[in-house]
């Protein structure tokens, strides 16, 4: 075989696969409109509430945070520098569309329609954070990486079978798209033209995980083109490149052309959780630094006062507002009754086979002392 030239061009093959994925991005890191094909046609009233909940939600994670260092809250998950990525994706949904959530995506679900008091239940273990109003189209926070994709996938076909002008929209995090779940979940969903769109949040970190030891793919958008889906990858830091990417994603689903799969580029400023997880011992001070600046309320504010939309007393008072309403949340979830282990047993089946039915009797014999 010496200098016999190769038949075939593996680096080649390689570099096919990895061919770009262009990220789309509508504003840049100052707010100056990029791609003016990407804005979406939104009125001015609903950029401002796409705003205030982008505050809102930085607001909650602040306020959790500090609850959860008083003993208040139970697990949290940060959610700041995330907020382009969950607000302004969820944003492009109906209410009649099912949410499947990770752990980290408790401010889409309170969006969706679930009472903040039920957020912070479902933070400390309680069962009644998991009792949902008939009319809440989602399930509970996944745990389990990458289990809520293969839900959304059966939740979605059910929808498509039922002829539903509805979505499933469901989202998992970059250590998540290494799952199987993950894989089974976009092929399932993609054979059967479901109506789903899910969200890759690649905000570099898989806990201490650096997102090039995830895998050896150059995005994790490309991962779609396994599934036979659409897939794309956006600025995960630009609410309006999000809303518009996610808003034609849905109508593609809708019209019954299956999946898509969308990889938004992002970063938690926090922690994993504040269940003793140090950021300091995996990432730079530079590289939070770089991240910051591309900060989406700084990006979004800076659009929005360039319009007139909006000030720093519009923001102070969503800010006072969102403090006003966290307090009264939390002081409803403090009226409930501690759990019980024998309501937790209770929960698990409409019908309590007897091995629980022994262990509830044991736990109320407990609880009545
Ligand atoms: C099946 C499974 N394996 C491991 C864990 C432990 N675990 C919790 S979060 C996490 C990292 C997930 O990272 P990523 O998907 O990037 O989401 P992020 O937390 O960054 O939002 C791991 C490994 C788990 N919950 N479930
Ligand atoms: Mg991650």
């Amino acid at each position: 075989m010496a200098n016999k030239k190769a038949p075939i061009d593996f680096q080649a093959l390689l570099d096919e696969v990895n061919s770009d994925f262009p990220v789309y991005q509508a504003l840049d890191q100052d707010g100056k409109v990029v791609n003016e094909d990407l804005i979406p046609d939104l009125s001015d009233d609903e950029l401002v509430e796409l705003m205030t909940k982008m505050v809102w939600s930085r607001v909650l994670d602040q306020r959790s945070t500090a609850l959860n260092r008083q003993g208040r809250l139970g697990f949290f998950a940060p959610t700041a520098g995330q907020e382009a990525s969950q607000l302004a994706s969820a944003f492009a949904f109906d209410k009649e569309d099912v949410l499947l959530p990770g752990y980290r995506d408790v401010p889409q679900l309170v969006q969706h329609g679930l009472p903040l008091t039920q957020a912070f239940l479902w933070s400390r273990g309680h069962v009644a954070g998991n009792l949902y109003p008939e009319e809440l189209k989602a399930l509970p926070p996944q745990i389990i990486i990458g289990a809520q994709y293969v839900q959304a996938a059966g939740v979605a076909l059910g929808l498509k079978k039922r002829n539903k002008k509805n979505v499933v929209f469901t989202y998992t995090g970059d250590g998540g798209s290494s799952q199987g779940d993950f894989y089974e979940a976009i092929n399932f969903a993609g054979a059967y033209h479901a109506n789903a769109v899910f969200y890759i949040q690649n905000n570099g970190f898989a806990i201490s995980t650096p997102r090039e030891k995830q895998t050896a793919a150059k995005t994790l958008a490309q991962k779609a083109v396994a599934a036979g889906i659409p897939g794309i990858q956006v600025d995960g830091m630009d609410p309006l490149a999000v809303y518009t990417v996610s808003k034609m994603a849905r109508d593609w689903a809708i019209s019954g052309k299956g999946p898509v799969l969308i990889e938004t580029l992002t970063y938690r400023y926090g922690p994993h959780t504040l269940s003793g997880d140090d950021p300091t011992r995996y990432r730079s001070k530079e590289m939070d630094g770089e991240w910051q600046k591309k900060d989406p309320l700084i990006r979004f504010r800076n659009y929005l006062v360039e319009k007139g939309l909006w000030s720093e007393e519009k923001e102070e008072q969503v800010i006072e507002q969102t403090k006003e309403e966290i307090k009264e949340a939390i002081a409803e979830a403090d009226k409930v009754p501690k759990q019980k282990v024998s309501d937790f047993l209770k929960n698990m089946f409409e019908e309590s086979p007897q091995t629980i039915k022994e262990q509830i009797a044991i736990y109320e014999a407990k609880e009545s002392k």
